[in-house]
């Protein structure tokens, strides 16, 4: 049977630091802290082994800090196979603020990696592809990385004929479109940082959102485009329909990885063959479901079952 790849070029150790009051110039102490596997793919692969799905995590990891990625997805009995590069890992910290709910992000650079080890990821992706069924690329590119690698991948995966998903940002999104991935998942910013003068009208708010979305479909031939509005949802463009999917109303414990498992919640569906609408609900609700655990790329399939119920998706009908 087929698996869902995830791969996380650079992965990390994720390390929450829950704060009661976060203040900035004190010695704030921590009252609870988690240490887990990480980076955007990683997290998608959590949520869909959480979904039930098979799923095999690869990307590159690094010295001490990669093996215990590798032994904290071991134990967690998710599926992997990362390529080893020199160097160690990253740590990325999110110190979440009791008091507000906020959470403040820091994130390593990563690894050093050069021309030879892009090599090898990519003869092992391809190895991958073979029996994939959706492959998510996702997370930033390792310092001293060209920033072509999402393109030249997805190029590498093509004769595979496998969806790719890729959920990045930057330079690494604007490189990587070229290669006409199936599916991306910018933010409003992200998406209008994509778009080309040409595109920008006089167009204001929702409209101007479409007709970037459109115009970003047509440059770049992408099959799906996902723009995460936060709470607000998300506004969709699949197969030249405009959808726009609400978010469930929830009490985030902590947001971080949301985007992950949106991402994870579209993959799994692409892998169940679930049509447009029934995809981003799910995806929508495993944002959703993230968003109530302290960890990222946590989702319970009963509270995603649950959270589902709340969501609407509707065609806009101005196409
Ligand atoms: O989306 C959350 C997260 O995946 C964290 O787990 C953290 O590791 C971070 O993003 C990494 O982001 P980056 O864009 O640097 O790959």
């Amino acid at each position: 049977t087929r698996h869902i790849t995830t791969v996380t070029l650079n992965a990390a150790i994720d390390k929450t630091y829950f704060v009661p009051d976060l203040v900035p110039g004190k010695a704030n102490r921590a009252s609870r802290t988690i240490a887990q596997a990480g980076g955007k793919g990683i997290n998608a692969a959590r949520v869909a082994h959480a979904l039930g799905e098979p799923v095999i995590a690869t990307g590159f990891a690094a010295g001490l800090n990669g093996q215990m990625i590798r032994s904290g997805l071991t134990q967690e009995g998710i599926p992997h196979s990362f390529v080893e590069a020199a160097g160690e890992s990253r740590t990325c910290l999110n110190l979440l603020n009791e008091a507000t709910g906020e959470s403040l992000e820091i994130l390593e650079a990563g690894i050093q990696i050069g021309e030879d080890d892009c090599e090898r990821l990519f003869t092992h992706v391809k190895e991958l592809a073979a029996t994939s069924s959706v492959i998510v690329m996702s997370g930033s590119i390792p310092s001293g990385g060209s920033p072509d690698i999402y393109r030249r991948l997805i190029e590498a995966v093509k004769e595979f004929r496998v969806p790719v998903i890729l959920d990045t940002s930057g330079e690494a999104l604007l490189s990587g479109i070229q290669a006409a991935p199936f599916m991306i998942k910018p933010n409003k910013e992200e998406a209008a940082r994509l778009t080309s003068e040409a595109a920008k009208d006089d167009a204001e708010g929702d409209e101007r959102l479409h007709e970037t979305i459109r115009y970003l479909a047509q440059a770049n031939q992408i099959p799906c485009i996902a723009v995460s509005l936060g709470e607000k949802g998300a506004v969709a463009l699949y197969q030249g329909k405009l959808y726009s999917v609400s978010a469930a109303k929830v009490q985030a414990v902590n947001p971080v990885g949301s985007g992950d498992a949106f991402v994870a919640g579209f993959a799994v569906s692409l892998h169940r063959g679930y049509d447009i609408a029934s995809s981003l609900m799910l995806a929508s609700a495993c944002g959703a479901s993230n968003s109530l655990h302290s960890a990222a790329g946590i989702v319970l399939p009963d509270e995603v079952a649950a959270l589902i119920e709340q969501i609407e998706v509707r065609e806009l009908a101005d196409l």
